[in-house]
């Protein structure tokens, strides 16, 4: 039996999947996730991260190599065949970035298998913390950087992003002139992915493309560090950063660390990728014109494309597609954390809060609400606080309706540029088992919404991801159709049709909606 594991390591939980692949199989036989929060309590994360001024957004990697530990102890104890897993690979959430120090790969290789991995890495960090996505403190060197290339246009036009806050370009160079002796301290930068997948190896794991590309430091074109933008970032950073190599390269070998402490074979591990990339494969987007959106902590809407050409209006994102060929993304920091405040704000649960979807009318009878109530990303909006527009806060149910709506057409709006027509958008994420969601989402594209058996994308991305590239490193290599191929299905009767009448109220409200967010922003 052939079987493939996949992590995801994302802002919340540590998810795994296991798949059988190949001789004519496609089945999932293990899916877990371990949520930080209530499984870790000692490292005080809320919502898995560590925020003390609301801008600075940090957690603590321990915590992830703690997980990981965890995840494979239950694997084993599920009494999973874990000889037979053949390759390991993983997502990580995007843009964190992870400091080790020049002690770690003397740790690495001298861990005992006869105790836990997290006690063991005393002196690993050179950073005890990880700044990760959701942090926007770092606007001061955005500036810095887009200006000694050139300015946000052309750093788009290298990178595949103008400066963004939670880019590890600008993280890096936050802790490099704010913390300079922790930066000397420093022997090796990686992402949450490539730190994970060197956990597993025991060896330094090189990033590729699909992550590596959210850092404002990879030259998109070529899948390889820049050196303009890696000089605008710090001093001596270019042997901090691991190489980028294609993304189905192996970083290595399960360690004898984990072989021995669980029993696993010697299973390849494929470099692990970022969250929205893996949820791409997961999604079985591997051909142009298709759209998925992933309703997690973040919301995220993407496709994969052919070309790395930016955003025109400098807002998305063009990342490397772990398939090959490039990938576009708009994300909003205000997915389910506005969601669950709204919700709490009106003593709701998730059932009371599709009631109230279900109650109240497309369009909501012109009530709009502009759901920033953390710092966004797109638009960048430093100071939250949600904006309403003919709608009574008391009112629960047009709150409830208003704040899907105000997400639904924001999505709409910023992935025109790269999908202004679609007619099927598959979705995952937390928030994609709300019918009620994916029902106003459908409305507002007029388009088709669907979802795939396995509920997490991303880490059953991973597993296919581990599957081909076992086999590419076997010389039995298989298309990314072959690959995805029974195992990213549509739920036959699962998610949402449009609906005629309620797309016309959002065709209506649309406009308005645009002329709001223009007032709050400035903009014309
Ligand atoms: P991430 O991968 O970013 O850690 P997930 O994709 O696991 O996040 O999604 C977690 C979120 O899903 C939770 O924060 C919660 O708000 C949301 N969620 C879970 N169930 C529902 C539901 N029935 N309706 C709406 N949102 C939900
Ligand atoms: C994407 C982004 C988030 C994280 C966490 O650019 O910042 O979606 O990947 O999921």
């Amino acid at each position: 039996m052939a079987l493939y594991l996949g992590f995801d390591s994302s802002t919340q939980s540590l998810t795994a999947t296991i798949i059988e692949a190949g001789d004519g199989r496609h089945r999932v036989v293990f899916e877990d996730s371990i949520a930080f929060d209530t499984a870790f309590p000692h490292y005080g994360t809320r919502h898995g991260v560590i925020s003390t001024d609301g801008r600075t957004v940090t957690a603590p990697p321990l915590m992830w190599a703690e997980a990981l530990d965890r995840m494979l102890e239950r694997i084993r104890a599920a009494g999973v065949d874990v000889t037979g897993i053949r390759a390991i690979s993983g997502s990580g959430q995007q843009h964190g970035s992870v400091y080790l120090s020049a002690e770690a790969p003397r740790i690495l290789s001298g861990l005992d298998p006869a105790r836990p991995l997290a006690p063991q890495l005393t002196g690993f960090f050179a950073r005890d913390e990880s700044p990760v996505w959701l942090d926007c403190s770092t606007g001061a060197e955005c500036a810095d950087i887009a200006t000694a290339v050139g300015g946000d246009r052309a750093l788009a036009q290298l990178t595949g992003s103008r400066a963004y806050e939670r880019f590890t370009g600008s993280q890096i160079r936050k802790f490099a002139t704010r913390e300079p002796e922790g930066y000397a301290r420093t022997a090796r930068i990686h992402l949450v992915s490539s730190f994970m997948a060197t956990l597993l190896c025991g060896t330094d794991a090189p990033l590729e493309p699909g992550d590596g590309s959210g850092m404002n430091l990879m030259n998109l074109a070529r899948g390889d560090w820049d050196p303009s933008c890696v000089a605008a970032t710090a001093p001596d950073l270019q042997r901090r950063l691991p190489p980028i190599r294609p993304s189905w390269t192996v970083a290595g070998t399960l360690s004898r660390y984990w072989q021995q402490r669980f029993g696993f074979g010697s299973a390849r591990v494929i470099a692990w990728t970022g969250d929205n990339p893996s949820s791409l494969i997961g999604l079985g987007l591997v051909q142009e014109g298709q759209l998925g959106i992933s309703l997690g902590t973040s919301d995220t809407v993407f496709a994969p494309v052919s070309s790395p050409a930016p955003d025109p209006n400098g807002a998305g994102h063009v990342f490397g597609s772990p398939a090959g060929g490039f990938m576009t993304l708009t994300c909003f920091a205000n997915g389910s954390l506005a969601r669950e405040r709204v919700r709490d704000q009106y003593g709701l649960d998730w059932a009371g809060f599709s009631a109230a979807l279900r109650d109240t009318p497309p369009g909501n009878a012109g009530a709009l609400m502009v759901p920033w109530f953390v710092p966004e990303i797109t638009p960048t909006i430093d100071r939250p606080g949600p904006h309403r527009q003919g709608l009574d806060v008391a009112d629960a149910a047009r709150n409830v309706r208003a704040v899907v709506e105000g997400q639904a057409l924001a999505m709409r709006i910023h992935s025109e540029w790269f999908a202004p027509r679609v007619t099927t958008i598959r979705v995952t994420g937390g928030a994609a088992a709300n019918a009620s969601i994916l029902q106003v989402i459908a409305d507002v594209f007029d388009a088709d919404v669907v979802r795939i058996a396995p509920p997490n994308a991303a880490s059953l991305g991973a597993a296919l991801r581990a599957y081909h590239g076992d086999r590419h490193a076997s010389d039995r290599a298989l298309s990314w159709s072959e690959v995805v191929a029974g195992f990213t299905d549509p739920i036959p009767g699962a998610g949402a049709r449009p609906r005629p009448d309620a797309h016309r109220a959002y065709e209506a409200l649309l406009p308005r909606f645009q002329t709001f967010i223009r007032t709050l922003t400035g903009s014309h």
